[in-house]
Formats: C-alpha cells, sequence, structure tokens
C-alpha cells in the first residue's frame, strides 16, 4: 500500500488506537558519525544540487519549476504561484540551513526538476519544545511523475537534516499519507464574487442572483476597531508576548520568540501582513491579526489568470472579538485588492469562520509529524501550527 512510508518512523495504519505505544520519537537520535556521509543515488540522467537562494537566478528556476508543476485543487483548475519574494521569506528564516534548499537537475540540459526544502522551527508537543525541520515544496516535474524519485528526495532531506543533529519534522500535505497528526478543513471567505464564479472557484448559490451574492458579500471600506493598524518593527516585543501567551494553550504548536516574530511577522510587501490593535486608552497591544499572500494561477480561462488569494495565518484577539477582529483583516484583504480569503479550521478560527461567511472548500489539509509519535489524532482546535 504505501511501499516508502511502511519504512519510516511514522506513526502507521495498523497502530492506530493502540494506546500501548509511548508518545514522542519513535527512533533514537544516532551519533552523528553514524549518518551518511554520501548523497542518495538518483536515476543515472539526474544530479543533486544545492539550490543558492540568495541568487536571484536560482530563485528564479525554483519559482518556475514550482509555477508550472506544483500543487493544484482536484480538477486541476488552479495552481499554486507563490512568488520569489515569497519563497525568498519562506526558505531563509532565522537560521536556516542552505544545505536544506535541495534540488534536481537533469545532467545533460542542467534542468532543475525537482526540488524539496525544510527550515528550521521549534515546535511544541505538550509540553516539550522539540527541533524540527518543516518540510515544504516538494515537487518533481510533471513528466518524471511516479518514477519513485520523491522518496529518494524525502531521503535525501532527511539525511542533511540529520547533519543538523536535527530528528523530526513537520509537513503538511493534500493527500493522506502515514498517518496525520490533524486533518483540516479548507474555509474560503468570498471577496470579489463575480471573479470566483467567472472563473470556477465558486457557483452562484440556489436561488440567488448576482447582485444578491455581491450583496451579501459586501464589506465596509475601512477596519472598524478603533486602533487597528498595521504592525510595526518596534511591536516585535509586544505581538511575541501576546503570541506566545495564545499558542500555550494548544496541544502542537510553533513556539516563536522574537527573532521569529520578526521574520515571520513583520509586514512584507505582497508576502505577508499584519495588524493589530493598540488600546488607544493604555497603548498595549491587545489584539492581532495576519495572513500571508499566494496567488493561483488560473488554468485555461480566457479572461483571468491569477487568483489572488489571503490565507489566514496567525491571529489573536483578547479585547476585541474574534468575529470583529477577522472582520476588519476581510476589509483589509478586500482594499488590498485579493479575491478570495482562506482560513483553516485550526487554533480559534471556528469561531469566526460561519458567521463571517466563509464557506468550506473541496480541500483537505493533512498535518504529518515525522519521528514523533502522538497517542492519537488531534482536532484541528488543537493545532497551533501553520504552514505556508
Ligand atoms: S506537500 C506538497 C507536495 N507537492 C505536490 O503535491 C506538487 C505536485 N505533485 C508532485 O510534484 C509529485 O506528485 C510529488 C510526488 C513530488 C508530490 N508528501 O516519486 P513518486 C509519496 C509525502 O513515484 P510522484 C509538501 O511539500 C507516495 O505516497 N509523500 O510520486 C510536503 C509514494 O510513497 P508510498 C508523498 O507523484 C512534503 C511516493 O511518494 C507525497 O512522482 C513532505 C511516490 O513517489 C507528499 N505530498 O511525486 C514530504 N505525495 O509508496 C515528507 C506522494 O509509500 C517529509 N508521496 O505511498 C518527511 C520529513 C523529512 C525530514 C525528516 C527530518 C528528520
Ligand atoms: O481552493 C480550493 N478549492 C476551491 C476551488 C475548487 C475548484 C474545483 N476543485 C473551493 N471553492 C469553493 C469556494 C466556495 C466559496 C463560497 C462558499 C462555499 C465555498 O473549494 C481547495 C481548498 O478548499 N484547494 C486545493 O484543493 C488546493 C490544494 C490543497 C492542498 C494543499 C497542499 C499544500 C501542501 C503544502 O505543504
Amino acid at each position: 500500500q504505501h511501499r516508502f512510508w511502511e519504512t519510516q518512523p511514522v506513526g502507521q495504519f495498523k497502530d492506530i488506537g493502540d494506546t500501548s505505544l509511548p508518545e514522542g520519537p519513535i527512533e533514537p537520535a544516532t551519533p552523528l558519525s553514524e549518518v551518511k556521509q554520501e548523497p542518495y543515488n538518483l536515476p543515472a540522467a539526474y544530479e543533486w544540487t544545492t539550490c543558492d537562494m540568495k541568487s536571484d537566478y536560482v530563485c528564479s528556476e525554483v519559482y518556475n519549476l514550482l509555477k508550472n508543476n506544483y500543487v493544484e485543487d482536484d480538477e486541476n483548475m488552479f495552481r499554486f504561484n507563490y512568488s520569489k519574494e515569497f519563497l525568498t521569506w519562506a526558505l531563509r528564516p532565522p537560521g536556516y540551513y542552505p544545505s536544506w534548499h535541495i534540488g534536481v537537475r537533469a545532467k545533460t540540459s542542467k534542468k532543475l526538476v525537482a526540488f524539496i526544502s525544510g527550515v528550521p522551527a521549534r515546535i511544541r508537543v505538550r509540553d516539550d519544545v522539540v527541533k524540527m525541520a518543516e518540510i515544504n515544496f516538494l515537487c518533481v516535474h510533471k513528466k518524471l511523475r511516479s518514477k519513485r524519485l520523491a522518496p529518494v528526495m524525502i531521503k535525501e532531506v532527511t539525511r542533511r537534516v540529520h547533519l543538523e543533529n536535527i530528528w523530526q519534522a513537520a509537513y503538511t500535505a493534500g493527500v493522506v499519507l502515514p498517518t496525520p497528526v490533524a486533518t483540516c478543513q479548507y474555509w474560503h471567505r468570498t471577496l470579489n464574487p463575480k471573479k470566483l464564479i467567472d472563473v470556477g472557484f465558486s457557483r452562484l448559490g440556489a436561488r440567488m442572483t448576482m447582485s444578491r451574492t455581491i450583496k451579501l458579500y459586501k464589506l465596509p471600506d475601512v477596519p472598524v476597531t478603533p486602533g487597528f493598524r498595521k504592525m510595526e518593527p518596534c511591536d516585535v516585543p509586544a505581538v511575541t508576548r501576546l503570541l506566545r501567551n495564545y499558542l500555550s494553550q494548544f496541544l502542537v504548536a510553533t513556539d516563536f520568540d522574537e527573532n521569529d516574530v520578526e521574520h515571520w511577522l513583520l509586514p512584507r510587501e505582497d508576502v505577508v501582513d499584519s495588524y493589530l490593535v493598540e488600546s488607544p486608552e493604555t497603548h498595549d497591544v491587545t489584539d492581532f491579526c495576519s495572513f500571508y499572500t499566494l496567488p493561483s494561477t488560473i488554468l485555461g480561462n480566457p479572461n483571468y489568470t491569477t487568483l489572488k488569494a489571503a490565507y489566514s495565518y496567525y491571529n489573536v484577539a483578547t479585547r476585541t472579538t474574534f468575529l470583529q477582529l477577522m472582520n476588519d483583516a476581510l476589509i483589509v484583504a478586500k482594499q488590498k485588492g485579493f479575491d478570495v480569503f482562506n482560513a483553516l479550521d485550526v487554533m480559534h478560527n471556528e469561531s469566526f469562520l460561519k458567521e463571517l461567511k466563509f464557506g468550506p472548500g473541496d480541500g483537505q489539509l493533512h498535518y504529518y509529524l515525522y519521528n514523533y509519535r502522538l497517542r492519537s489524532a488531534l482536532k484541528p482546535s488543537e493545532l497551533g501550527l501553520v504552514l505556508l
């Protein structure tokens, strides 16, 4: 069934429900001298390359591979189109390892035909903060699919992570693998109904006209919460405190310090947006919301090429209601020209999704841990982790 995954230290389907298995690492760390020193073998026509993401040329190669070959929806109508600036941000966080940006090239043409990446992160599982790799952007060119290249790439990134003395990883996928830590639902809040319907992203509801639909999704022009403003560099300490306190309640969550918050949450144009509420009286930061920019190419539509999507990232409400805070996030996203605002049912997101007129999508996102067993799967609302 899963020739590759059966050989890996991940929770196996046959073990589901076996409460005698302990939580924690599935296999122990080994001495670094026992980690394989040479790369895994690729088919003879291909070679490994470490992708220097500081090089604009290499960054464009990765960008183009993903633009043409990365994740699509189940009906192949849309394909993720991460921008170069986004890739630079996602792949070069504090303490990143250049050796974890792994490409495969055709030996003769030197064309980049596959990619996988990792970045370091601290992830808390219950009371333990674990150093992990977050694995993302696994991609094999469409013409090289089903040749068992992916398992070799996964083994190679694992080897390079081990060489840094890191033994666990977190990743997400749209497909079911052995075995999900949690299965989350995508929700979508229409901002530009006419375009979404024109491109087939959504449909006109039963007994709905276009003008009724436009009215249904209408939003105010400006945020309503007093003290709502863009996050600035001077806010990093306060946002870190707010976020750490909020994330402490989830069973699996990112462990952000100030350096991480500076990198992951300070606004970057067309990559990540963050807003907060500064109390007009005390000047305390009481609430926070953020989203990242991930457009999708619209495949084969004569009128439109790109769907502009915002994805909910980390949000914390203490004084403002979650409802009002996220409504303000929708308002600024609409003003910035996004067509749709997407969110997963992680953290406390359930508390605003339905009331703010999000609808469930046809996609799910499964969360996984490598070499770390949980006694049972989590509810999405027990997850305090968003991967890009
Ligand atoms: S998720 C996004 C993945 N990318 C895409 O969906 C883009 C479009 N698709 C493709 O490019 C290819 O279809 C890919 C597979 C590359 C996905 N995660 O080479 P194959 C298993 C893990 O013949 P291909 C993301 O980026 C599959 O079950 N495994 O197949 C996170 C089968 O194994 P088994 C996957 O279609 C990635 C084997 O691969 C995935 O040509 C996290 C078949 O290989 C998937 N998304 O290529 C990676 N899809 O027989 C794991 C298929 O056992 C990281 N497979 O069922 C693990 C932690 C590593 C670090 C550890 C450190 C300590
Ligand atoms: O975007 C997604 N689905 C959309 C488009 C569906 C097009 C036909 N398949 C969707 N639209 C309905 C919106 C509607 C708006 C009004 C209210 C009701 C809802 O459902 C889906 C998510 O739902 N996206 C994908 O399928 C993309 C892949 C998701 C897996 C991602 C894996 C990422 C790996 C990262 O490491």
